[in-house]
């Protein structure tokens, strides 16, 4: 009888375990869970065993460095220590770095047998991504912050090539809109690390607030650090500072928080790459030194909402330019980074047209217009830059009229801008909003907290390509790499900041790392049941979004029927449910197909995985009525833009969302609603409820009132009764309100409703005095 080799490795493999005193254990591919996926892995017979008696052997300190993040993690969850020794070459069960110059810029072989580990790389980050290959082999209580007993410090035999597919793995952190402590800082450095990430961006200055120290400028931490609190206000409902009012909320990082910051993510392979706004997003600055803007001020340091952004640095005045290149000069000497970031974003040039300083220096410059003067701005700044030996990038605004000749640019509006800078030569990186925001929902708006709108599910930050389908081999070799920002107008704190970067910064980093024919969303999916319960071990406040059951309801005109679909963004999970209003439970009916529903129910609906529940239960109430699926007459038709499911929309017996592009609410923008309900026959009224919603910061305001008539022969029309609103129309955050009206005893065959709207944004609110949005989802008859 012949033996296949596989099947003796196997034996003898049992063998050893039997006769060595070794933990020993034999793994599949399942177990393996490292993020982001390795660019080649096979896995071998048998597994290393990490014990006190393990010695790391390398080749120089910095090497020793960074063994001993790993041992200090051993030391914490596991009571011993592995040694690191520098120079020796000896020994069993041994984790050995070599240098190998072939291997590419921050790649890294990693090969784990038996009774041996050896490491390769050509440079200290591909030694240090290695480890963190080790750290995610490794069970996942190695995260733990303290002692975990029983546990076998086993990784699986293997052999691993691995680089990045790109040279910028950026993540931005937003610490003006709220202040984020310095220690955060150092946490989320440390969980960039851990995914192989190497750019921090650190959005140190916008207009709520101004985060570093400098020395020479000191009032820009003393008053432009420091806004009154509102916290307990909408964002875009937050009013000026008014004499007298103390400053009480924010915050600033001294030089010396900057200098061990920097440390820190150098021993971590992370650049920071701080950003200096400017031209706008710099109110701060001109409440500290109102002379560097058009008008001279007074200015105050807004606590919220700032649009659109008029107030910024004076383009025509020599004193702006020396204030910043002062500002620049300091922070060089503090950030290391090859890349200074200037902002450039969303600068509004009202004040420059009006200013005689700037229209001066637009004519001695023979620049065309406004646009020209940003470009002039940022090209002058870029020569300073350059002057410094480092290199400006800015968001892809500074394209605007005439890119700076070395500029990089970082592009937010879509792939656009980044696409035409790659298209002149210039390099750039991707952060689209459309993928990259992760201040967007990540589940259904209703079961989120607020945030600043869109959606950035997991599955779709996963599927980022920061290469654009359209570009070609050229304009694809300037792309740097890709980013995701966290703006923080909604993420009051750390923990929330937590709950909106993981696990996205999961799913960032393989779209920024991994080889694109080995990206695969069903097999993440599985590895991230393991990154959560690494994050629990960190005691990382992440969102459980992607397990959250999605309710989709459809109006079947044809069989007169409410089609319902259930959903979850992960893969392999089962969803349970239930129609009589109880908690769904592992024992409950399993969806597999749409339900269809005639009658008034409650769906209460929840996703399983190995029999236990996971995510929180989803309740949808549907509410079949006397209107549904009845004709309506538009006396006033609303905006096509938000159209809903069309004529159908107000009488399908779907409600729509918090999120008013979720295709279930119809938009009037500064018109009234007029419509017509035709019920067919003479009906009997019990209550009449209109539903709208109400989300100041996107221009959505609820009517004022609503009237409504009934009919018999949709000619005449009787008023049935008005119902008023009375809430602050700017304070709150998504509201959805039912005007009702008691109709008890009333009879009718049409039904008049008429939702008298803002039209215009309220005082106060950032848009006063321009035209607003009225949004309806559902007209009820009961
Ligand atoms: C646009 S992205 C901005 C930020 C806001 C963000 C909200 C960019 C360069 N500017 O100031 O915080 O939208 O999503």
């Amino acid at each position: 009888m012949k033996t296949k080799p596989s099947r003796l490795i196997a034996v003898l493999f049992c063998l050893s375990v039997v006769f060595s005193c070794q933990p020993s254990k034999q793994f599949t591919p399942r177990d393996i869970a490292i993020v982001p996926q390795p660019a080649q892995l096979a896995l071998h017979e048998g597994s290393f065993n990490f014990s006190g008696k393990t010695k790391f052997l390398v080749e120089n300190e910095e090497q020793a460095s960074i063994a001993h993040q790993l041992c200090t993690k051993f030391k914490t969850a596991a009571n011993f220590q592995p040694k690191v020794k520098i120079g020796e070459s000896e020994g069993k069960n041994t984790i050995r770095f070599a240098t190998n110059p072939a291997i590419a810029p921050e790649g890294y072989s990693l090969d784990v047998t038996g009774n041996s580990i050896s490491i390769q790389a050509s440079q200290p980050a591909g030694f240090f991504y290695a480890i963190q290959t080790i750290r995610q082999l490794l069970p996942v209580e190695i995260e733990s912050k303290e002692l975990v007993k029983d546990i076998d410090w086993l990784i699986p035999a293997l052999s691993i090539q691995d680089e990045p597919r790109f040279k910028w793995r950026g993540f931005m952190q937003d610490v003006s809109r709220h202040f984020m402590p310095k220690e955060y800082i150092l946490e989320i450095i440390d969980y960039l690390a851990m995914n192989k990430m190497n750019t921090f961006h650190w959005h140190l200055v916008d207009d709520q607030g101004w985060r570093l120290e400098i020395k020479k400028y000191p009032k820009l931490t003393q008053v432009g650090a420091w806004r009154v609190d509102h916290e307990d206000k909408d964002w875009s409902a937050r009013p000026r500072q008014k004499p007298g009012e103390k400053a009480t909320y924010g915050g600033f990082y001294t030089q010396d928080d900057i200098r061990e910051v920097v440390e820190y993510a150098q021993q971590r392979y992370i650049t920071i790459v701080p950003e200096i706004e400017m031209p706008a997003h710099i109110s701060c600055a001109l409440a500290a030194y109102p002379e560097l803007s058009c008008t001279g001020g007074p200015f105050t340091v807004p606590s919220g909402d700032v649009w659109p952004i008029t107030d910024i640095y004076c383009a025509g005045n020599e004193k702006t330019f020396q204030f910043l290149e002062d500002v620049i000069s300091e922070v060089v000497t503090l950030f290391p980074s090859p890349f200074i970031h200037i902002g450039g974003d969303e600068a509004d040039k009202t004040e420059w047209k009006k200013c005689k300083k700037c229209q001066a220096r637009i004519r001695k410059e023979h620049l065309k217009n406004e646009h020209e003067l940003q470009s002039y701005f940022v090209k002058r700044m870029e020569k300073f830059i350059n002057s410094k030996g480092r290199r400006l990038i800015g968001w892809d605004e500074i394209l605007e009229g005439g890119l700076a000749p070395q500029a990089t640019v970082m592009s937010w509006r879509g792939y656009k801008g980044g696409i035409e800078a790659a298209a002149q030569g210039h390099d750039v990186v991707m952060s689209p909003n459309s993928h990259c925001y992760f201040d967007h929902y990540q589940g259904p708006q209703d079961l989120e907290p607020l945030a600043w709108g869109g959606y950035s599910p997991l599955s779709k930050v996963y599927a980022f390509d920061p290469i654009h389908e359209s570009m070609d081999e050229n304009t694809a070799a300037h792309v740097l790499g890709g980013q995701a920002n966290l703006w923080c107008e909604f993420v009051p704190g750390p923990k929330h900041a937590q709950y909106m970067t993981f696990p996205r910064l999961a799913a960032l980093s393989e779209a920024v790392w991994t080889p694109k024919e080995k990206k695969d969303w069903k097999n993440f999916s599985h590895r991230m049941i393991s990154q959560l319960k690494r994050y629990d071990f960190l005691d990382i406040n992440y969102s459980k979004s992607a397990y959250l059951v999605s309710c989709q309801t459809q109006y079947n005109t044809t069989d007169k029927l409410v089609e319902l679909k259930l959903s979850t963004e992960l893969p392999d999970l089962k969803i349970r449910y239930s129609l009589n209003g109880e908690e769904p439970t592992a024992a409950s009916k399993e969806y597999t197909s749409p339900i269809q529903l005639a009658q008034s129910v409650e769906v209460k609906a929840a996703s399983f995985q190995d029999g236990k529940r996971v995510g929180k239960v989803v309740t949808h109430k549907l509410k079949i009525h006397k209107a549904t699926g009845k004709r309506v007459d538009y006396q006033i038709p609303n905006n096509k833009k938000y159209n809903g499911s069309g004529t159908i929309n107000l009488v399908n017996s779907v409600r729509g969302s918090s999120n008013f592009g979720d295709g279930n609410w119809q938009g009037w923008y500064g018109e009234d609603m007029e419509v017509t309900l035709n019920l067919e026959e003479s009906t009997p009224l019990q209550k009449i409820t209109v539903g709208a919603l109400q989300k100041a910061g996107s221009w959505i305001f609820l009517p004022k009132n609503i009237s409504f008539y009934s009919s018999q022969d949709g000619k005449t029309f009787e008023e049935l009764g008005e119902v008023m609103h009375h809430t602050d129309p700017i304070t709150g955050g998504t509201i959805k309100h039912d005007f009702v009206l008691n109709a008890k005893d009333k009879k009718a065959k049409y039904i008049k409703v008429i939702a008298h709207a803002l039209k215009k944004c309220p005082r106060h609110h950032a848009g006063e005095g321009k035209k607003c949005w009225m949004f309806i989802d559902e007209i009820e008859i009961e």
